[in-house]
């Protein structure tokens, strides 16, 4: 390794708080060293492996061409079959932070077999984990082309994956991914999951594809950057953006725990999840492990009948904001297409939908944003904020009764503390009454 990037790391290292040490090197592809792909062309390809238990072996001298170089931890490397169909390479023209970011693609027209699969297009750093620790692995990403989820994980010896990685879904804008890795599934004893196979552990992210009719594969191709691994527990706040809401993501509670809360639409909903159920509505609310959008859960909202928006909910109640602008977010997937759905909030302890929110229902794993504007709010108003997501609940208010399952994960509320913009000395600060207020039932 060159002296400057080492003495570049050191910096970064001593930078960092103690308990936020993240274990990679290099996570923003800004110093990742590059190899020409023929013909002295340089296309910023990452030196490509055979397989996946190559540390301490060669890399490969052919596509790209470069000379044999020891595998060592803390640099990126791509394991791919020797084929012009596959790559992995550093890019210039989009990106996530700094300047540069890894592209995994897969060219259409491949003959090459099992490019369905994570482990035949797959960017890895290796780098040592404990098994009787739980990781942490963030990174941002993007998808350019097909639409094709990534592999986001570790994997142990020969490229047998670690327990907790997952298939990513990713949007066409660069968004932040949260995957938790869990080495203490694993025993010694188990097959390919030894302690020498342990030792041959690395950061993995897979690119595939699909085939034509022709079994010839179908272009795809992903962006990712700033990736980052953590001992879980010693991550790092988020930057200068706080999201408010508690267990968003699904991962805290056992897989098949019932969030429904019985008929008191006034209950005591801080800082959890709860799914209002009463009247002639019925259904089911819990954490699953059958459909996630990221990490290892997500949440199954069973809806089988529906009598009034007020008679089957999703609600968390949020305390004590301050008055600004919010952006709510939520990744959903639902069992049927174009079914209407309200994400609505109230504040200050009562029954008035502040912001009304219709959507549809996709079959896919899709992300809704929401601008939750309560900078014209006082404190006291922001007392108390409740976020219902209303499934089967129509612009109007009215619900289509049909049966519908909902996964959702990821649910967000966030302010970012870097854009708030404190009025000019002098300013009057105005107070909206909105007439449009719609008074009724919870
Ligand atoms: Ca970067
Ligand atoms: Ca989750």
């Amino acid at each position: 390794m060159k002296k400057s990037l080492l003495a570049g790391i050191f910096l970064l290292t001593t930078l960092l708080p103690a308990s936020a040490q993240n274990l990679l090197q290099d996570g923003g592809f800004e110093n990742t060293k590059t190899y020409d792909y023929a013909n002295n062309k340089s296309t910023g390809e990452l030196p490509r492996i055979s397989a996946l238990g190559k540390l301490g072996s060669n890399t490969e001298t052919n596509n790209p061409v470069m000379e044999a170089e020891t595998v060592v931890p803390g640099s990126w490397y791509r394991k791919s079959a020797n084929s012009g169909y596959n790559h992995g390479k550093i890019v210039t023209d989009d990106y996530a932070e700094g300047e540069k970011a890894l592209n995994l693609s897969i060219t259409a027209g491949s003959t090459t077999t099992k490019l369905d699969t994570w482990d035949n297009n797959t960017a890895i750093q290796y780098v040592t984990i404990d098994r009787t620790k739980q990781y942490v692995l963030k990174f941002k990403a993007k998808n350019l082309v097909g639409n094709y989820p990534v592999f986001a994980g570790m994997s142990v010896g020969g490229g047998y994956e670690v327990s907790g990685s997952n298939w990513v879904t990713l949007s066409s804008n660069w968004e932040e991914y949260t995957v938790i890795i869990d080495p203490t599934q694993h025993q010694a004893s188990d097959t390919h999951y030894s302690d020498g196979d342990f030792q041959k552990s690395g950061v993995v992210f897979g690119n595939r594809t699909e085939y034509d009719e022709n079994n010839k594969s179908l272009e795809s191709s992903i962006l990712i950057d700033d990736v980052r691994l953590y001992e879980k527990g010693t991550e790092p706040e988020e930057g200068n953006v706080k999201d408010f809401i508690i267990n968003g993501n699904f991962e805290t509670g056992e897989p098949n725990t019932s969030i429904v809360t019985g008929t008191d639409k006034w209950g005591d909903f801080v800082g959890k999840w709860a799914l209002v159920i009463k009247d002639k509505s019925t259904g089911t609310g819990s954490i699953t492990t059958e459909e996630v959008h990221n990490g290892s859960q997500a949440l199954k909202v069973e809806l089988t009948n529906i009598s009034a928006r007020y008679h089957f909910f999703l609600t968390q109640e949020l305390q004590n904001l301050t008055p600004g602008e919010y952006t709510f977010a939520l990744w959903m997937k639902a069992s049927k297409a174009d079914i209407p759905f309200r994400v609505d909030f109230s504040i200050d302890d009562d029954n008035i939908d502040v912001v009304k929110s219709a959507q549809t229902t996709a079959a896919e794993w899709t992300r809704y944003e929401i601008k939750v504007d309560l900078s014209d709010k006082t404190s006291e108003d922001l007392s108390t904020l409740r976020i219902r997501i209303r499934p089967n609940c129509t612009s109007s208010g009215s619900v289509k009764n049909e049966a519908v399952t909902y996964y959702i994960d990821d649910i967000s509320f966030t302010s970012a503390s870097s854009e708030e913009e404190k009025p000019d000395e002098g300013e009057q600060k105005e107070f909206i009454t909105n007439g449009d207020f719609e008074y009724c039932n919870p």
